[in-house]
C-alpha cells in the first residue's frame, strides 16, 4: 500500500513537471514568434554555473540547476533546486571547469572512456541546450581532459 501510494505521488510529480515544461517552453516560443527574445547559442558557461562545476539543466540552460565538482557514475540520487531528480531527466548542460575538463554524459550508470551510452559532451567555458532527441536521457557524468570528441558547445 506504502510503495503504490509513493509511486502515485511520483507519478503526479513527474506529470506536473512536464506541464510546467510545457508551460514555460510555450512561453518562450510565443516570445520568440513575437520577435521579442533573442536566441543564441551561448559562448561561454552559463553563469549560474558555478566556477570549478559541470552543471545540469531542468529546462533550459539557466533553469533549476545541479553542479557537479567531479565526474558522477549515477544521476539517479542527484536532485535540481526544484527537488526533480536528475537522472533522464536534464535538457540543458554547461561546463565551468577551471581545469580543461570536457562534460561527457552517457545514457547509462558508470560510464568510462570508451564504453557505451555516450549522448554528448560540453567543452570547456561552453553551455548547450541539448538536442530535443538527447534531453531527459544523461544518466552520469565522466569528466574527460582534452579530447577529439566533438562536443555540442
Ligand atoms: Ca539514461
Amino acid at each position: 500500500m506504502r510503495v503504490r501510494k509513493a509511486s502515485l505521488t511520483d507519478r503526479a510529480t513527474r506529470v506536473r513537471s512536464r506541464l510546467t515544461r510545457f508551460a514555460v517552453v510555450s512561453g518562450m516560443a510565443a516570445a520568440l514568434a513575437a520577435g521579442s527574445v533573442v536566441a543564441a547559442a551561448p559562448a561561454s558557461a552559463h553563469p549560474t554555473c558555478p566556477s570549478g562545476y559541470h552543471c545540469q539543466f531542468f529546462l533550459l540552460l539557466g533553469s533549476s540547476r545541479n553542479a557537479e565538482f567531479n565526474s558522477d557514475p549515477n544521476f539517479s540520487d542527484d536532485h535540481f533546486g526544484n527537488g526533480a531528480v536528475v537522472n533522464n531527466n536534464s535538457w540543458a548542460a554547461s561546463n565551468s571547469t577551471t581545469s580543461d575538463y570536457e562534460s561527457h554524459y552517457y545514457d547509462g550508470f558508470n560510464p568510462y572512456v570508451g564504453g557505451p551510452g555516450f549522448l554528448f559532451c560540453i567543452n570547456p567555458h561552453n553551455g548547450a541546450n541539448v538536442p530535443v532527441s538527447l534531453r531527459d536521457r544523461a544518466s552520469s557524468l565522466l569528466l574527460r581532459h582534452t579530447t577529439s570528441v566533438h562536443c555540442l558547445a
